[in-house]
């Protein structure tokens, strides 16, 4: 069976990776539908070579459409989820707006698929955050064998997280640089070529930025787990991956060889632990890739039972895209009919 797929902002970073999965993973497309906003419309896409019109996103974009894949922002998902489920779709949305609602599942196939049957109550399937995603990917293993009590994360993460503008502007502002000219500032707060920030989205009360509760709130229902988890949310002047330093602190000892023996074989992982040899996971070996890498393993020596790592993955592919053509392969499989 063939099913008709809409994507919701097609021309967006996101959006144009969802199509490039669909097409490599040989997803299973009748009709495929490219919206975004009037802006685009009537901008020619491609979809396995042949020409897709791209069309405005209204309230009637949905009719006969099986399968919504939403990335075009909170608002747009807020808005217009509701009617694509009216019009007999399932929603799989990128955005953070259904996240942490109780009745929306929230999922990573290697972690919790099965709470993809919650979708039958409002429609919609959440899509998590980045760099959420690749953190729970690896941390899932080591969970079952030993109970994570409290994760500690920073994270190093790359300008495409914030989609095509802020791509445009690393790339203006290094060149803009290296010419001896002043590096315009439209998308971050202060420069990010060159430089870090640790603010992703806004403050919070508690001082916490959006991007770390995120982290702190998806992690906690994604692991079905009471993990405590604090976050430092970092960005920095690379193009694709995210890369995260990530403490545990687990109820049993794992030594460092155990974790490389669960993460060997754990789905969706790639262990790259070799320092001896200049092995460790970097954002140029993850960009373009699916699986989450892992390396730097270390016991935690200031605790009973802790240990270090370093979590790389695409967060285009593996933290957004894939993650949502993953979820509408089971949907599929196992639920539409
Ligand atoms: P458009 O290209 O027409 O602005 P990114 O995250 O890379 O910035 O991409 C955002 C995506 O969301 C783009 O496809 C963008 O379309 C889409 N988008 C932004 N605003 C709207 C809107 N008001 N209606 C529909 N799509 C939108
Ligand atoms: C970033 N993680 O790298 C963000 C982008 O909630 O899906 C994704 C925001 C989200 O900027």
């Amino acid at each position: 069976k063939l099913w008709n797929v809409a994507v919701v902002g097609a021309t967006g970073a996101v959006g144009a990776q969802m199509i490039e999965c669909l097409e490599e993973r040989n997803f299973p497309v009748g009709k495929v539908r490219y919206l975004a906003s009037a802006r685009s419309a009537g901008e020619i896409l491609e979809f396995k070579g042949k020409p897709v019109v791209v069309e405005e996103l209204t309230h009637d974009s949905f009719e006969g459409i099986d399968i919504a894949l939403f990335s075009a922002g909170g608002e747009r998902s807020r808005e217009f989820c509701p009617s694509a489920v009216q019009a007999g779709a399932v929603c799989i949305d990128n955005s953070s707006v259904w996240r942490m609602d109780p009745e929306v599942p929230l999922v990573v196939p290697e972690v919790n698929p099965h709470t993809i049957a919650q979708y039958t109550t409002k429609g919609i399937i959440a899509n998590p955050n980045c760099s959420t995603i690749q953190m729970v990917v690896a941390l899932k293993p080591l969970h079952d064998y030993a109970t994570i009590k409290r994760i500690v994360v920073s994270t190093y993460q790359a300008v495409s997280g914030t989609g095509k503008k802020a791509i445009e502007e690393l790339h203006d502002q290094i060149r803009a640089m290296l010419q001896g000219k002043p590096a315009e500032c439209t998308v971050y707060p202060h420069r990010i070529a060159f430089n870090c920030l640790p603010q992703i989205d806004s403050f919070k009360e508690n001082g916490y930025t959006g991007e770390e509760m995120k982290m702190v709130n998806e992690t906690r229902k994604i692991m079905e787990a009471e993990i405590g988890v604090t976050a430092t949310t970092v960005r920095v002047p690379v193009f694709y991956g995210h890369s995260e330093s990530v403490n545990i602190e687990t109820g049993r000892k794992i030594t460092v060889d155990r974790a490389r023996e669960l993460l060997k074989s754990a789905p969706g992982v790639e262990l790259a632990d070799d320092p001896a040899n200049g092995v460790y996971p970097m954002p140029i070996d993850a960009a373009g890739q699916d699986l989450t890498f892992v390396g730097r393993i270390r016991e935690d020596e200031s605790i009973e039972n802790g240990l270090n790592l370093w979590i790389v993955a695409d967060n285009i592919r593996k933290g957004a895209a894939t993650n949502a053509v993953q979820i509408a392969e089971i949907l599929i499989e196992n639920y539409l009919k």
